[in-house]
């Protein structure tokens, strides 16, 4: 699989259909608008969040900055890619020649996932050596999954199937893994950090349930411009979930636990510099 992932990023391009309607173009062109946007802005904000929080929790903010400025980087690049594409003529759009890359997606997944696992394990602030030996089989299931999933992306609708259905193998295992560790550590918190761990399990399930549902839209019966529509949009409104709203739900995590380690109420004011928390 790794050798069909490097000669596909060779490949580097995606067959796509040679007319879009001009609303078709627009909705694709105006989500990856919009993603770069939610990456950039939530990249200042993570970083600069990284101070309000106690010193155990910065990793996780720090890596959510991270994860959303590689993602701001990718949808630049797909977004262009996109652009480039398509040319105006007589009202629809037509294929310029220039193959969409979508290879970028799979790239930043690669280096996105196992990142927003860390940051997971990071904000539940699990003892050392159990977090690593959970963050291993992530990270090593995360890489297999997408991988696994790349030729599927690029080749035919039986191929998409097969390659797909491999990839649902470490899917299902991280889900599991995560589920059981997430629900472990949310018995263990205070009751206002459990309904965050909660949610954070919720919007995990959800957000990346997504994904393999909006691969799956081309074998659902749905072609042409529409498939393609569907599966851009789909994955976008995931990883808009998936990164920049989880990271949010993180840092609420790490904000709450900031204040009950400092011993505050709610209603107390949150010292600026809670270096003094160790
Ligand atoms: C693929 C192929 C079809 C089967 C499955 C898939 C799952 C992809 C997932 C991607 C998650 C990406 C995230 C990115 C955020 O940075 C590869 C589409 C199961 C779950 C969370």
């Amino acid at each position: 699989p790794l050798l069909v992932l490097l000669s596909g990023l060779g490949l580097a391009q995606k067959a796509v259909p040679a007319t879009l309607s001009a609303g078709q173009f627009s909705t694709v062109y105006n989500f990856f608008s919009f993603a770069i946007a939610a990456m950039g802005a939530s990249t200042i904000f993570f970083f600069l969040s990284r101070s309000e929080v106690g010193p155990k929790y910065r990793i996780a903010m720090l890596v959510s900055g991270l994860v959303v400025s590689i993602a701001g980087y990718h949808y630049l690049r797909i977004f262009n890619s996109w652009d480039a594409a398509y040319t105006l003529k007589d009202g629809a759009y037509v294929f310029s020649g220039q193959p969409f890359n979508d290879a970028y997606r799979y790239v930043d997944w690669l280096l996105t996932v196992p990142l927003l696992l860390l940051e997971t394990v990071a904000v539940l602030a699990l003892p050392a050596v159990q977090s690593r030996s959970l963050i291993w089989r992530l990270v090593i299931a995360s890489a297999l999954m997408i991988i696994l999933g790349y030729p599927g992306e690029i080749g035919t609708l039986t191929a998409r199937f097969w390659w797909g259905l491999a990839s649902t193998v470490p899917f299902i295992y991280i889900l599991w893994l995560l589920w059981g560790e997430l629900g472990r550590a949310a018995s263990r918190q205070k009751p206002e950090v459990q309904l965050y761990s909660r949610n954070m399990k919720l919007l995990l399930l959800f957000s990346w349930g997504v994904y393999p549902i909006a691969y799956a839209l081309p074998m659902l019966g749905i072609t042409g411009g529409e498939a393609v529509i569907g599966v851009q949009v789909g994955y976008t409104i995931a990883d808009v979930l998936a990164k920049p709203i989880f990271g949010l739900l993180a840092y609420a995590i790490a904000i709450t636990k900031t204040r009950q380690d400092l011993g505050l109420s709610e209603d107390d004011e949150l010292v600026p510099n809670p270096t003094a928390v160790s």
